[in-house]
């Protein structure tokens, strides 16, 4: 059976950033209803707090829409125009407000839904790859061979999901896939007007339905085009039963898409909105491609889409691969082969879905245009702290939930663009600095800032004789590397005594010092150790919990049993502290450390609420 198809599921969420507001206020459900986000043009604008009342009605109904319910869609309200317009347009209408913070909108709460969304489908996932703030990618073969495995294709597969999905082969399918990228950002009206001027009804995926049954259950097997279709169509009933899962635990909807990679998947996913899937069968793709804009495909919206549409006078996929290939590839004779290939919707043109759950980095930018923008450093540094100040805590939250600290830090900065009678907006330069950033477990807002500050100076330096008109500004944390939680005491301490004195850096290790935040009872790394020897309190440098220097403050567990060898590798002040207690232990009936019969290579002590556990491997 096929072996190197890939079965890719492709979710999107509906309406996303309305369903979450939903989730939070169940009084907004079926209602018109839109997201507006806050316009911060007037400096020092108060923050508006995710858990405060963020309905905004009237005068009140500042900022552009940028998520739209589909109640609202089908009264005429689209992404991009304003509350108020949205209220002439629909006055029942439901605005809700970004949440804000540090003088910019704060869109953690939407951030959160969507990697709980991440979670839910990674379960069932060879491979999960996070795309967006509401799309993900999942590779879903294995449990599609399952299921082909485990159940009967006529009587249970091929009905159960057609009752739950749509085929690409159909007039509503083609018409939704001829719509314009424009439309498509703007959040069109829906799928009632496109099944409405595609000629109403889905007669003609019934006869494909019939048509897929019969080819695939004809005498003349196996046919390798009926192994795939079969794999698809089970792939279809795993995305179905996962979206009904994201709504029963998580309460949103979302749409899916299914084919053999994740571009056609996609493609398939936006066939049919809200709350419906929709499975791209090889043999669809031509008809699918026909009419697609070229800008809608990945990659080919910006200046390589356009130079393409320049170059040959065309505007849609179906164009392109009527044009010759050898025309192509000469006119374009690093990229044209890969072209073709892409336009055709071949998985080998397509990256695998790649094992990404979480975000590569955190990032915050904000636009200046016209009498906004920064025309001085203060200005500058400003916002640069601004930013510092929410990125921290969406760095702290990465450190606590996924163990990762970012390594770079860059500022981008764009100049030029839409000032008077000077250049658009799109002509804005674009520029860009970076340097490295040791946050670690315990970064400070200061280091953000400072870091960030710095790469704006160089940048400056560099321009100081023109005026400055910054007409965007961003900060981002990249370079995400997963925290040391390991560190050998016995390669530390091998490194310590040929550097006696100054403080070291362990992260080269192999035996283990864990150290475990006890009224959690999950484990925390611990940071390196910085010394050989030292208080106490050098041992537990680095954990994130609040501890006191005292050596009289460490607690062995009643009942330890320290192992000699474990002990004998620790700091000398350590050693004679965990004796101490074991001498008071014993003195107290308790075990004493001689008594150990079976000595395990594990040890343990503890100060205030945190834990040490510390083996040797
Ligand atoms: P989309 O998936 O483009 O749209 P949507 O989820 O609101 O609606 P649909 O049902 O058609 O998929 O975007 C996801 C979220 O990203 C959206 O809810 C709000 C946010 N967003 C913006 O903030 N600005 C934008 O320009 C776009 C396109 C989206
Ligand atoms: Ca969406
Ligand atoms: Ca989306």
């Amino acid at each position: 059976m096929a072996p190197s198809v890939q079965v890719v599921g492709f979710i999107d969420m509906d309406c996303f950033y309305v369903a979450v507001e939903r989730v939070r206020d169940a009084s907004l459900r079926g209602l018109p209803c839109a997201v507006v986000q806050y316009n911060t043009a007037v400096r020092g604008a108060p923050d508006l707090l995710a858990d405060m009342n963020r309905i905004r009605q009237g005068h009140d109904a500042m900022g552009g829409i940028i998520a739209v319910s589909y109640e609202a869609r089908a009264r005429g309200v689209t992404r991009q125009m304003s509350g108020k317009e949205a209220l002439k347009i629909c006055p029942d209408i439901k605005l809700v407000q970004v949440p804000t913070g540090f003088g910019k909108a704060d869109l953690r709460i939407y951030k959160a839904a969507g990697e709980e969304v991440v979670a839910l489908l990674s379960r069932r996932a060879d491979a999960t790859e996070k795309r967006s703030v509401d799309e993900v990618a999942i590779d879903i073969t294995s449990e599609a061979r399952r299921l082909i495995r485990e159940r009967d294709w006529a009587t249970d597969l091929l009905p159960k999901a057609k009752g739950v999905s749509h085929l690409a082969d159909s007039a509503v399918s083609r018409k939704a896939a001829a719509v314009s990228r424009e439309s498509t950002r703007k959040g069109h009206e829906g799928q009632l007007k496109i099944q409405a001027d595609a000629g109403g009804t889905h007669d003609d995926e019934d006869a494909a339905w019939e048509h897929l049954l019969s080819r695939t259950t004809s005498d003349n097997q196996p046919d390798p085009a009926c192994c795939v279709q079969k794999l698809l169509v089970a792939g279809a009933i795993v995305i179905a039963e996962l979206r009904a899962q994201v709504k029963d635990s998580l309460g949103f909807t979302c749409s899916g898409g299914v084919a053999t990679n994740k571009m056609l998947a996609k493609l398939g996913c936006g066939l049919h909105k809200p709350d419906q899937q929709t499975v791209v069968l090889p043999h669809t793709v031509p008809l699918l491609m026909r009419d697609l804009p070229l800008d809608r495909l990945a990659g080919l919206g910006g200046d390589f889409g356009e130079h393409i549409k320049a170059a040959f006078g065309i505007s849609t996929v179906g164009e392109l691969l009527a044009t010759p290939r050898h025309d192509v590839i000469r006119a374009l004779p690093e990229r044209g082969e890969w072209l073709c290939a892409f336009a055709s919707g071949k998985d080998s043109a397509v990256d695998p879905v790649k094992d990404r759950h979480l975000t590569k980095s955190l990032s915050n930018c904000k636009t200046f245009f016209g009498s906004n923008r920064l025309t001085k450093p203060e200005e500058v540094n400003h916002w640069l702290e601004e930013f510092a100040g929410e990125l921290h805590l969406r760095y702290v939250e990465e450190v606590k939930h996924h163990q990762r600290a970012p390594t770079t830090l860059c500022v981008s900065i764009g100049t030029g663009g839409g000032h008077g009678s000077g250049p658009a907006y799109w002509e804005q330069e674009q520029h860009t600095k970076q340097q490295s950033i040791d946050l670690g477990r315990r970064g400070t807002v200061f280091q953000i800032s400072t870091n960030a500050k710095a790469c704006f100076r160089k940048w400056h330096r560099g321009v100081k004789e023109v005026p400055l008109a910054i007409t965007s500004l961003g900060l981002s944390l990249t370079g995400m590397v997963q925290i040391e939680s390991r560190v050998s005491i016995t390669s530390y301490f091998a490194a310590a005594a040929s550097v006696p004195t100054s403080a070291q850096d362990s992260a080269s290790a192999t035996a283990t010092v864990e150290a475990v935040e006890a009224a959690r009872e999950g484990v925390v790394a611990i940071a390196p150790l910085a010394r050989k020897s030292g208080p106490i309190a050098h041992f537990f440098r680095g954990a994130p919990v609040k501890r006191t220097a005292s050596k009289s403050d460490l607690i062995l567990e009643p009942g330890s049993q320290i192992d000699e060898a474990v002990l004998a590798e620790l700091p000398w002040d350590i050693q004679l502290e965990v004796r101490a207690q074991t001498q008071r232990q014993t003195d107290a009936g308790r075990e004493s450390l001689s008594a150990v019969k079976k000595p395990r290579r594990f040890g343990e002590v503890r100060t205030g609420n945190l834990v040490a556990k510390i083996t040797i491997d």
